[in-house]
Order: C-alpha cells, then structure tokens, then sequence
C-alpha cells in the first residue's frame, strides 16, 4: 500500500468519525434534521397552480403567539403572520379570507413546508443560511427585523447574563434561540443548562412551575407571551441584552420562482404602499385616479389615462389592490398587531427606510 493511499484511507475514517459526531449532535441542532422537497418542488407542479385548484391558501403559522398569530374564540386567527397569510391569498384570489391556516410548532414547520402541506410558512422564523442551503427554503423578505432576549422573573436578581451562569434555561425546539443561547454562554463563559420544548404552552408551564431561571427567544415573542402571562406581565422583567440578529419573514419551498415571487412582490408591495402613502382607507381614491406614476405601477392601473404596465407577477398586475383593500399597507398590519405588543416601531429597524429603518421595497416597475 502506497503513502497516499494510507493517508487516503486515515482521511476516510476521519471523516467517518466526523460524520457519526454529527449524527450525534444533531438532537440539539434543528438544522440538521433531514427534510424531504419531494412533493410540488421536485415534481415541478406550480405552487400558484395548486393553489388555485384548491381554491384555498394553506397558511404555515404558529396560532399561539399573540400580536403575530393567535387562535381566537371564534376560531378566527388574529396577528401579524396571520394578516400576511391573508395578503397572499388577497393577491391569488382577490379575497383574502380564502386562507386555511395549519398550526405548526418550532420543529416540525419546516417539514410542513418541505412536504407540501401548506404553501407558504409565516411564523415568526428567522432567515439564516442554513435555512436556505440546508432545508433549501427561500426567504421572501424580512418582514420584522428582531433579536434574541431573555426574560425572567421580576423577584429575581438577574439583571445580565452574566448574573446567570449555572442557570436553567427555557427555550423552544427546533429554534435558532438554541443555537444563540449555546454560542452567547459559550462566548461570555458561562454555563447553564437547556430544558427545551416544542410548544409555548408546554414552556410556560415550566417556567410557572419555577422549573426555569430564564425565558429565551425573539424579544418580540417574550413581549407577546408576557402580555398573557396568568401572573400578569409585571410578574416577569425582559432584560437589556439581545443576543442575536432574528430577521422573521414569510417563506417558501425551492424550486417555485414564480410562487416565490408572488409572495416577495406581495410583501414588498405592502411596504412600498406604505412608502407611497396608500392605505385601505384611501386605496380606492387612488385606483381611480393614482397621484404618480409609481401609485399606478403599484396598483396596476393607468397614469393620466395611460396604459396599463404588466411586470409579469403571475397574479397578474392588479395583485396589490385586494391586499390594500382587505389587509392593507406594511404601516397597518404593524400598528394593528405589533403596537399593542408594546413594540414601538419609530426609531427601531421596523420603521421605513426614509424613516431611518430597514422596511425598503425595490422598486415595482
Ligand atoms: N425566530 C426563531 C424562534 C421561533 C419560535 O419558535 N419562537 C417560539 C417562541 S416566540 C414560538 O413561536 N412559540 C409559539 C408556539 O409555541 O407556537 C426561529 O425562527 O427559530
């Protein structure tokens, strides 16, 4: 046997070493979990297609995240994710309550996603790059820029962090929280230890029960379930530190540009209205008689009795009226959902970009 085919053969098992530690740590790693883009994505069945077939949107959402998506008592959905669920269906079909929406959790979303089960995925999920390359997922845009926090009782002591080494720590399943709690301890030299779960409810129960020190995810989450705790919010305290960058935003299965597409230009069409200053209460004005030539590109009707402009949206070029009318502009849904969060919008990434903030469309010309 030659040198090189004995380093070849000490290579191999290396990595076969390699592998099996990656097999082993991939119950704390959702990013590794294997997901299938079996069905529509790699038969190359249109996602629009389907979905117009159906006569319905299957909606990805998390259905107990009050602000962004929350089951009512009339078995209605409220929130944010909720509202762009509608936004998307208001684009296919000119009517946006044509939206069945499917309660996933933190771990299984992306499968239901993979599978086909629904046709688009607006829960609170952050854009990372293994979510692209790895679970092969597009981000269409952020939609609410956040990052990681950390709550904990009032009538504790924790202030920082690092008033928390040795603790134990509340996360959610299948979260890049995880992955940020592991790297900010590791980072600062700290320890701690993780009791993780799949549902909100099953987390709170724990924290009730004085299970955990500390509550970590998106900040915008710990606002909503603080908002509902049964101690009432003064129970609890969000520290200062946020941990992580946690840009949230709809997403779609790879391998669908034109259903990619459909629900991008839709988000993006809610921030530029916005930009432009239409909104449901004015939306109809401006379709009869649009005050720029932007206005009219948006909406899909004449400037000065011109013509009108196709981009070639697979929706077609009138896409953004229903959304303005039914749901209305980027503005709207946030200061109906996220505002009585507590979350002010001016000053934070979340305001317009001529405001200082990320909230910025290309332009739809
Ligand atoms: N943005 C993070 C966290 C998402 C997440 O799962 N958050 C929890 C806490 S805000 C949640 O949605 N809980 C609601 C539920 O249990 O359905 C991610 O994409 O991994």
């Amino acid at each position: 046997m030659s040198m090189s085919w004995l380093r070849r053969g000490f290579l191999l098992s290396m990595l076969a070493l390699a592998s099996v530690a990656l097999i082993a740590c991939s119950s704390d790693d959702e990013e590794t979990t294997s997901v299938s883009t079996a069905d529509s994505a790699a038969s190359g069945e249109s996602t629009l297609a389907k979905v117009q077939d159906r006569g319905i949107l299957k909606c990805g959402i998390s259905g107990s995240l009050p602000g962004f998506s929350q089951l009512e008592a009339d078995g209605s959905y409220t929130g944010f994710d909720a509202d762009y669920c509608r936004a998307v269906a208001a684009a296919v079909f000119g009517d946006a309550t044509k939206v069945e929406f499917v309660e996933t959790t933190g771990a299984n979303r992306f499968e239901t996603l993979a599978s086909g089960e629904v046709d688009v995925l607006i829960r609170n999920t952050t854009w990372t790059l293994s979510r692209d390359s790895d679970l092969k997922q597009s981000f269409a845009a952020p939609t609410f820029y956040d990052g990681q926090g950390m709550m904990v009782k009032s009538s504790s002591p924790f202030q920082t962090l690092e008033d928390m080494d040795g603790a134990t720590i509340c996360v959610n399943q299948g979260t890049t929280t995880e992955l940020n709690l592991a790297s900010q301890f590791l980072e600062r030299g700290l320890t701690y230890t993780a009791l993780t779960f799949e549902t909100t409810d099953l987390l709170q129960e724990a924290f009730l029960a004085g299970r955990c020190d500390g509550w970590t995810t998106d900040k915008s989450g710990l606002a909503s379930r603080r908002g509902v705790y049964p101690e009432g919010p003064d129970a609890l305290r969000i520290l200062a530190v946020t941990m992580s960058k946690e840009p949230l935003g709809p997403l779609t299965r790879h391998g669908d540009d034109e259903w990619f597409d459909i629900v991008a230009w839709v988000t993006f069409g809610t921030f530029q209205a916005e930009e432009l200053g239409v909104s449901s209460a004015n939306v109809d004005a401006q379709i009869a008689n649009p005050d720029s030539v932007a206005v009219a590109l948006m909406l899909g009707v004449g400037y000065d009795g011109g013509d009108v402009t196709d981009m070639g949206l697979a929706v077609g070029p009138q896409f953004m009226q229903a959304v303005l009318q039914q749901v209305g502009n980027y503005g709207e849904i946030y200061e109906k959902n996220i505002t009585p969060l507590g979350l002010e919008r001016e000053g934070s990434l979340n305001a317009l970009w001529i405001n200082g903030g990320l909230i910025y469309s290309p332009p739809i010309r």
